[in-house]
């Protein structure tokens, strides 16, 4: 079970004798915190944030020869293609991830799940595994995809424990009342806007101190990080009010948006399954001719559903059991919509004869 504590030691050696790493990370708190582990161990390399693509392309691999990059790191990204990896000029490509697991030649792909499927603790734990530090950025991360570690939370409760004031057994009821969780969503909002400001909020997340420098504002750099946030935060609250506003069926809801918004689905979707758990809620962007689409249900199944529902449609879609995404020809999103309600009740029904 798990990454071995042999392959944990192999990914820091890696971090060690690197002079030039690149890292490349998912867009959200998991991701980010994977790197700012890494990064802030290291104190060497370029972090490059991967946005609105589980997959890692080929492209990519042009910044990392770019940068003369020795090693590479790939953190957290679900879909690193075969091409990214043949075409890095670096023959040290290291890839922590926690996703299904995938097969690639050439590259050290660390992941919990070769050993146990079913083990898919995030990349951030892991991360943390390896450095042994910065506990507060990894519990940062590691909460912000759904998970409470039991070996991890007792010490930092101790070291913090105002930000986790009392026990929390449902991760969701952790990201939406804690100060860990609002942390957490402080974290996944600096991913968000304009590329040049989202580079500069991580750039000084590699230099923060405490926890309390961003939530009691203690310092340019913490004030820096909680104004930006509470600009982002407004634009997202009123997007969730509408949301909620918006006419609701008995078992779902359905909301979308366009898309000169801030991309925000996966983070409405999670806080309306939070709050109406059980309706499904599908919530999406309307961005190039295509809804983007998060999708959430607490007690069903979604990927055989999602299947069912994207037959004849223009659009693909995929992920875990109770959270997937897809994208969506504009023009065939109503008809996907309907679909996906026919499924259910028809899953529903099963369930009911069973
Ligand atoms: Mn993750």
């Amino acid at each position: 079970m798990a990454i071995s504590e042999e392959n944990l030691k192999k990914i820091r050696r890696f971090l060690d004798e690197s002079e030039r790493p690149i890292f490349f990370f998912d867009d959200d708190p998991d991701g980010l915190s994977s790197f700012l582990l890494f990064y802030r161990y290291a104190k060497k390399g370029k972090g490059v944030i991967v946005k609105s693509s589980p997959m890692l392309k080929e492209e990519y691999a042009l910044k990392a020869n770019e940068y003369y990059a020795d090693t590479v790191f790939v953190l957290d990204k679900p879909l690193t293609t075969q091409e990214f990896v043949d075409g890095c000029v670096s023959k040290n490509i290291i890839i922590l991830d926690h996703h299904p697991v995938i097969k690639l030649k050439g590259a050290h792909y660390f992941n919990p799940r070769i050993e146990d499927d079913s083990d898919n603790r995030p990349t951030s734990y892991w991360a943390y595994r390896v450095v042994k530090q910065d506990l507060w950025i990894a519990m940062t991360g590691i909460v912000g995809d759904w998970y409470i570690p039991p070996d991890l939370t007792p010490m930092f409760k101790k070291l913090y424990p105002d930000l986790l004031p009392r026990k929390y057994k449902d991760p969701g009821d952790l990201l939406f009342e804690s100060p860990l969780g609002r942390l957490s969503r402080i974290f996944s909002f600096s991913l968000k806007g304009k590329s040049q400001e989202v580079m500069k909020s991580i750039k000084i997340l590699t230099r923060v101190q405490t926890p309390y420098e961003i939530m009691n504002q203690e310092t340019p750099k913490g004030r820096f990080i909680y104004k930006r946030f509470l600009k982002v935060e407004k634009e997202y609250e009123k997007l969730l009010s509408s949301a909620m506003k918006s006419k609701q069926g008995k078992n779902f809801i359905v909301f979308t948006y366009p898309g000169k918004k801030m991309s925000f689905t996966g983070e409405l979707s999670n806080e309306l399954l939070h709050k109406f758990p059980n309706k499904i809620n599908i919530i999406g962007r309307e961005k190039s001719g295509f809804v983007r689409c998060s999708i959430r249900s607490k007690y069903l199944k979604l990927p055989p559903i999602l299947k069912e529902a994207l037959k004849g449609i223009r659009g693909y879609g995929g992920g875990h059991d109770h959270a997937c995404g897809a994208s969506i020809k504009v023009e065939d999103f109503d008809i996907f919509v309907n679909k996906f309600k026919e499924a259910v009740k028809s899953v529903m029904k099963e369930k009911k004869q069973k």
